[in-house]
């Protein structure tokens, strides 16, 4: 049977599935790429090479896509490829989906029961040790060839990484090299276990800590600071029982407590210590700082209640959209009192997103700034020409100044939203925080095409803009990677 997605409503338009793997060499820009960039801007996110089994699955369940924007004196060159999972082969051997649920196997054709590995890859991308990879968090790392994005397959730092899962949003510390890293329900599907790892700038593991989480939830991210690891727990939850009646891997449970564990950078499981507060969802963190008074401060993007309508409440009760709205807060525990509550304060209201990011230099360092594509409803947006999205629409990257609470924006455009966007440290910079660029890739809903916009990280002004001749798939995350930390060959 052929491919046919036309009884999808959401696959259309702008978002209808592209299926392709495409080289475009000396890529459209309107203004100046700055010279001073040398390395890849890698992007991955999902496309349906088939349509999926469940009409409600996630998005999340999407075969994983690659995208490398090259650039170099000025100019860039583009290129995707899909991730050769082991379920993509499979796929394409069949023409035809094979695979169930977002992690849930249950419904999978007797085919592919064989395969163990389900995962799409789509997740976020690392550069570590010289090698690239493609992640996501319900295996292992894929590494993938940086230079050409044919995907080489798993990968276990040499079987001394030992829980069968691997984050999207390992942490490395620019000083030492060093990857901090975990995987949860790391002795299986449902398991409460949490398995973190440190791993060399050779990519040699040197220490391995295991503890259990409270609950079983979706540990998507962490936040670092010089001393600590603070991992959120919250109401994104699966158990044993619903994996065996076959439910999509996560629901929502608005009735569990958030927690907050925090584990010393040298600690060992019995260090770690849990705070405890009301229903949250912390997706994703920007930074966190240790001050001399014993508060640990983080800042990180939260809503009150669960962010993604895919994934359905475990009592039934519907989406609330009001409490799915995502802002950047300051979370500080006292880490002097015996208390086990925390204090939570609303930073730029104004400017609701979810996608922070930071100077990746300073990741786990005393830090100043964040970044974030975010959605300004007082901006423009053109309805004839970009359809119906308006309020819709990621149209802003902010500059947060954290220290001085203040907001520099640049916006992108009446008929445009951003992905996530990416800090790109200057060639010469002397490591000064936020001297850079900020990259992002943008849906242009007026001409149907991607765009790659290149923007100045310290006056919030754009330099140039990229254009592709067509639009690429729905995008996760994204790295930068410069030429001295992956064997970027020469483009030709
Ligand atoms: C997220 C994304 C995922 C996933 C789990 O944004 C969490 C959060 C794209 O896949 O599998
Ligand atoms: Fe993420």
């Amino acid at each position: 049977m052929a491919v046919d997605f036309s009884s999808d409503p959401t696959a259309r338009g702008f978002f209808a599935p592209n299926r392709f793997e495409a080289d475009v060499f000396d890529c459209e820009v309107s203004g100046k790429i700055p010279t001073d960039i040398d390395g890849a801007f890698y992007r991955v996110g999902g496309e349906w090479m088939y349509p999926p089994m469940f009409k409600d699955d996630s998005v999340f369940n999407t075969d994983g896509h690659v995208a490398m924007f090259r650039i170099k004196d000025g100019n860039c060159d583009f290129k995707n490829r899909f991730v050769r999972t082991p379920r993509y082969q499979a796929e394409r051997k069949a023409r035809k989906q094979l695979f169930g649920y977002y992690r849930q196997p249950a419904a999978d054709d007797p085919s592919v029961r064989h395969i163990k590995d389900r995962t799409v890859a789509n997740t976020n991308m690392l550069a570590h040790g010289g090698k690239l990879f493609a992640l996501k968090e319900d295996t292992l790392p894929y590494e993938m060839d940086p230079n050409t994005l044919e995907t080489k397959g798993p990968y276990d730092f040499k079987g001394k990484y030992k829980s069968p899962t691997f984050t999207a949003h390992p942490k490395m510390d620019e000083r030492t090299g060093e990857l901090i890293t975990w995987g949860y329900e790391a002795t299986g599907p449902a398991s409460n276990d949490i398995f973190f790892y440190w791993i060399d700038a050779r990519g040699n593991v040197k220490r391995e800590v295991r503890f259990k989480a409270p609950y079983v939830s979706m540990i998507h991210d962490i936040a670092l600071s010089p001393k600590h690891i603070i991992i959120p727990i919250y109401g994104m939850v699966t158990s044993k029982e619903r994996l065996a009646e076959g439910k999509i891997h996560w629901g929502w449970d608005t009735r569990l407590p958030t927690y907050y564990g925090v584990l010393p950078r040298d600690g060992e499981a019995k260090d770690v210590r849990w705070f405890k507060g009301p229903e949250r969802a912390i997706v994703h963190t920007f930074n966190a700082v240790d001050h001399p008074d014993g508060r640990l401060v983080m800042e990180a993007a939260i809503s009150d209640s669960n962010p993604f309508p895919f994934f359905p409440d475990v009592e039934g009760k519907p989406f609330d959209g009001p409490k799915a709205r995502t802002t950047a807060r300051r979370i500080t525990f006292d880490l002097n009192s015996k208390d086990d509550g925390f204090k939570e304060e609303l930073l730029f209201q104004e400017a609701p997103g979810a996608l922070c990011r930071i100077d990746d230099r300073y990741i786990g360092q005393d830090y100043r700034y964040g970044f974030m594509s975010y959605s300004d409803a007082g901006r423009p947006f053109d309805e004839k020409r970009g359809g119906n999205l308006r309020g819709r629409v990621s149209n802003c990257i902010g500059q947060f100044d954290f220290k001085a609470n203040k907001l520099k924006s640049y916006f992108v455009g009446d008929t445009h939203s951003l992905n996530e966007c990416c800090f790109v440290p200057r060639n010469a910079s002397n490591g000064e925080e936020g001297d850079g660029y900020l990259v992002a890739v943008v849906s242009d809903y007026g001409d149907m095409r991607s765009e790659f916009v290149i923007v100045d990280a310290k006056s919030m002004e754009e330099a140039a803009r990229v254009k592709l001749p067509f639009r690429v798939s729905m995008q996760v995350h994204g790295i930068w990677a410069s030429s001295k930390q992956l064997p970027l060959v020469e483009p030709v």
